[in-house]
């Protein structure tokens, strides 16, 4: 007999565990704790146990009775927090999982240095945290140069800065590589300038540098022009205007003509000019025997003319809306 309650017990826990909602939970109370419930016909059954048994067999159906009840209480708790009826329903379709792409940034990128690749340019890198040494002063920026400002760059605490221009990445390359050398060099830049539409703190910029023997201006004029003509297309121009950059003599401003809503418009890409003998010597190259030039581009400036985006700041919103455009 006593058996036979074990058996019951299960019985009863494995209805319980099958209740899927609150009317099966309740059909099963009232099964088996209600007042004409199994329980209830069991503990009539004390007649039918031998004398000597009974206080065993009240103790066990006790004890079932309240195990019952706890089951049946947690499984109500349970049910009572969770949504009435099923958690899911697996016949609705899904969410689409939208397929991710590159960052118009990061395209224009590979664009441009694909375009300088055809014309024999190598691709390099530098890091993004710098010394004063190949931020400046390798670079012919003296101590006093007010490009040194701490207004004007991120200085960290502890020394070192975060690069203001991938101007680095020439020195970097000429302290390592005996030359010629024609490297292309991408990556992001950082400068405390106030956000507008033009401006960021952090952008990126594209360096290109050549050193060899009897580089000129004229190659410096066709390497850009022959970069426009394939990124722009056959009609865009190229145009330079003196400027003033430490680490290159001459300098220029390299500006493009290109097409912006259907006119043509000469647009400020960045600076260049033939790499300033104080650049060689400070890297241990005799510039009576080399020789080179050097440019650095915005790559925003390039990607915005290109696919006419008005506002800088919008590439770096993360609007999922605005980046899926390109
Ligand atoms: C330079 O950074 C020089 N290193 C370029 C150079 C390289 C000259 C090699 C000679 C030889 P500049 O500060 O003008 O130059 O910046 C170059 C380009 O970066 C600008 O023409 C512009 O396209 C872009 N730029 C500068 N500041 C910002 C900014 N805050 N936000 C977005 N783009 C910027």
């Amino acid at each position: 007999m006593l058996a036979e309650l074990d058996t019951t017990e299960s019985a009863a826990l494995a209805d319980l565990e099958a209740a899927g909602d609150a009317a099966a939970l309740e059909a099963w109370r009232i099964e088996w704790l209600g007042s004409k419930g199994r329980l209830k016909s069991l503990m009539g059954r004390m007649k039918d146990v031998d004398p000597g048994d009974r206080p065993a067999f009240g103790q066990r159906m006790n004890a079932m009775k309240k195990l019952l009840e706890a089951a049946f209480a947690e499984r109500k708790a349970a049910g009572d927090a969770a949504p009435s009826g099923p958690a899911i329903d697996v016949t609705e379709p899904g969410i689409p999982m939208g397929l991710g792409q590159r960052h118009i940034i990061s395209r224009t990128i590979a664009e441009i240095l694909e375009v300088f690749a055809r014309m024999g340019f190598e691709s390099a890198t530098g890091p993004e945290v710098e010394d004063e040494w190949h931020n400046f002063t390798a670079l012919n920026v003296p101590e006093s140069h007010p490009a040194r400002e701490p207004i004007d760059n991120f200085y960290l605490d502890g020394g070192g800065m975060l690069r203001s221009q991938t101007s680095t990445v020439q020195i970097r390359v000429l302290e390592t590589t005996p030359p010629p050398v024609r490297i292309v060099a991408a990556g992001r830049v950082y400068r405390p300038d106030t956000h507008d539409a033009t401006h960021f703190s952090m952008f990126h910029q594209v360096e290109g540098l050549w050193v060899d023997r009897g580089v000129t201006m004229v190659d410096l004029k066709s390497a850009l022009l022959g970069f426009a003509h394939a990124y722009f297309g056959e009609e865009a121009e190229v145009r330079m205007r003196p400027s003033f950059f430490p680490f290159t003599e001459p300098s220029a401003e390299v500006d493009m003509k290109m097409r912006i809503k259907g006119q043509w418009q000469w647009v400020e890409l960045g600076g260049c000019g033939l790499v300033d003998p104080n650049v060689l010597t400070a890297v241990g190259l005799d510039p009576e025997e080399w020789s080179g030039f050097a440019f650095g581009l915005g790559v925003e400036r390039i990607a915005m003319r290109k696919y006419g985006i008005a506002d800088i700041r919008w590439l770096f919103e993360n609007d999922a809306r605005f980046l899926r455009q390109f």
